[in-house]
């Protein structure tokens, strides 16, 4: 008997190569766009496995529209904010996620944004594209000095926190950290923690990397940037639940804020066009972990994990509650 595995979106080619070689299984696999939700629960119908992405909201009606035969669901992503866990506990579904495969990828794409805003490359760029007229000037562009001790704050202090960290120390930045699961005053990996409102009031740029939970939406609000140095900067590859976009834009206008890099949104994939229109901010969508052999690995480890589950051995990378 093999079994039935529905995959949500279509991965990456070398993904899709290896399906045929998994013995005992076969796959029902979707498209590059993501499927409509009446869609999602016919085809989950009957399966004993599915892989979804964040595009795919995973809750109580796609348990029971999958039935109790479905043993695990594995999420192509570390987030999983599109699951509903105690919908899967109650059903007796494991659910995994992507761990440590893409936080390499986040960093590198956190810090691309961070040295795009900082030294205003993409401002630069539409300015040269649109053919403007210029001569050299010595305010031309001018902005942050990354490498002349500048303090990068960083919000969540895990595995993608940490890359972000030592990319940061290459940069001669100084770095500092909150993190809700740490303690004040410890030392990891040469980077102290402090508490979240002495990091706002001493970082130059603010880094997120924390997951979406009730504790953290909208984390960065009007209070919490008022705490913020004045010109401040401000990075989101976590979460679009974090910031309070409209806040952002508000300090955005009033100077407070001196630009932001964001990969996440509150409305995704809808983008708030207030964001999209201020040249301060640089803008990409939910492309962090878009490296070749990062959704490569991500791939492997979601079909890992659902093979692991339905051979009835321990899920790789288990979400536990
Ligand atoms: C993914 C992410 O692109 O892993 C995550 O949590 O946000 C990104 O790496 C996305 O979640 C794909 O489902």
């Amino acid at each position: 008997m093999s079994h039935n595995v529905y995959i949500a979106r279509l991965l990456t080619d070398n993904i899709q190569n290896k399906l045929a070689d998994v013995d005992g299984f076969t796959f029902d696999i979707g498209e590059i766009a993501p499927p409509s939700r009446e869609e999602l629960l016919s085809r989950v119908a009957g399966k004993d496995g599915a892989i979804v992405t964040l595009t795919e909201k995973i809750d109580e009606e796609f348990f029971a529209a999958a039935g109790p035969q479905l043993k695990v669901v594995a999420n192509v992503a570390v987030g999983f904010d599109n699951i509903d866990l105690e919908a899967a506990a109650r059903h007796g579904v494991t659910i995994t996620n992507t761990p440590g495969v893409l936080d390499g990828a986040t960093a590198d794409h956190t810090f691309a944004l961070l040295l795009a805003v900082c030294r205003r490359i993409v401002e630069a760029d539409n300015f040269v594209g649109e053919g403007t007229p210029w001569i050299w000037g010595p305010r031309m562009f001018v902005g942050l000095d990354i490498s002349a001790g500048a303090t990068l704050g960083i919000i969540g202090l895990g595995r993608i926190g940490l890359a972000v960290a030592r990319r940061a120390a290459a940069f001669d930045m100084k770095v500092i950290a909150a993190d809700a699961t740490r303690t004040v005053g410890e030392v990891v990996e040469g980077v102290e923690i402090v508490s979240q409102e002495d990091l706002l009031a001493a970082s130059d740029v603010v880094s997120l990397h924390v997951p979406l939970l009730p504790t953290t939406r909208h984390l960065i609000n009007a209070d919490t940037i008022a705490q913020m140095k004045d010109g401040a900067y401000l990075i989101n590859c976590a979460r679009g639940g974090v910031v309070d976009e409209k806040a952002l834009i508000a300090a955005i206008d009033s100077g407070k804020i001196r630009g932001a890099g964001i990969d996440t949104f509150e409305g995704e994939p809808n983008i708030d066009p207030e964001l999209i229109k201020r040249p301060q901010i640089v803008c990409t969508p939910h492309t962090a972990s878009a490296g070749e052999a990062t959704r490569d690995a991500m791939g492997q480890l979601a079909l890992d994990n659902v093979v692991a589950v339905l051979s009835g051995k321990e899920a790789v990378t288990p979400v536990r509650m």
